[in-house]
């Protein structure tokens, strides 16, 4: 048995969770913080049999990939009044680390 531990943008969480629980895997979300952000993220953690890891995280990483989504802004500069300007922000995004599950037990 493994624990899959992932830690998962926000952004994506929403999706991650209920494609996870869709296929029947257990989930428990744990609110986190990114130490170096220090903003909000989610950690889940996913106890599976060996032959369902790959499944697990490949449907992390399909509802969670970092991907470039556009913001609206604004070039203010000058005689040009508040021209409308087409900026990329990075959006989602997940770590995954999958562990050996040296016991199981439920009572
Ligand atoms: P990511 O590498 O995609 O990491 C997203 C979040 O995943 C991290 O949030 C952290 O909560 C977790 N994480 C990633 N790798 C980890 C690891 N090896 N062990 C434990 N947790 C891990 P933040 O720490 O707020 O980092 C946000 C983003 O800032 C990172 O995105 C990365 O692009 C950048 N970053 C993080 N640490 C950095 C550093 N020391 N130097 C430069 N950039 C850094």
């Amino acid at each position: 048995m493994k624990l899959v531990l992932a830690i998962v943008s926000d952004d994506d969480i929403h999706a991650v969770l209920t494609n996870l629980t869709s296929k029947q895997f257990y989930v428990t979300k744990l609110a986190s913080t990114g130490g170096f952000l220090k903003a909000g993220n989610t950690t889940i953690i996913c106890g599976v049999d060996d032959d369902k890891v790959e499944a697990v995280i490949e449907t992390i990483k399909e509802h969670s990939e970092k991907r470039e989504v556009p913001i609206v802004g604004s070039s203010g500069m000058g005689a040009v009044p508040h021209i409308a300007m087409p900026i990329h922000a990075t959006a989602g995004g997940s770590t995954i680390f999958v562990l050996d599950v040296e016991q199981f037990m439920k009572f």
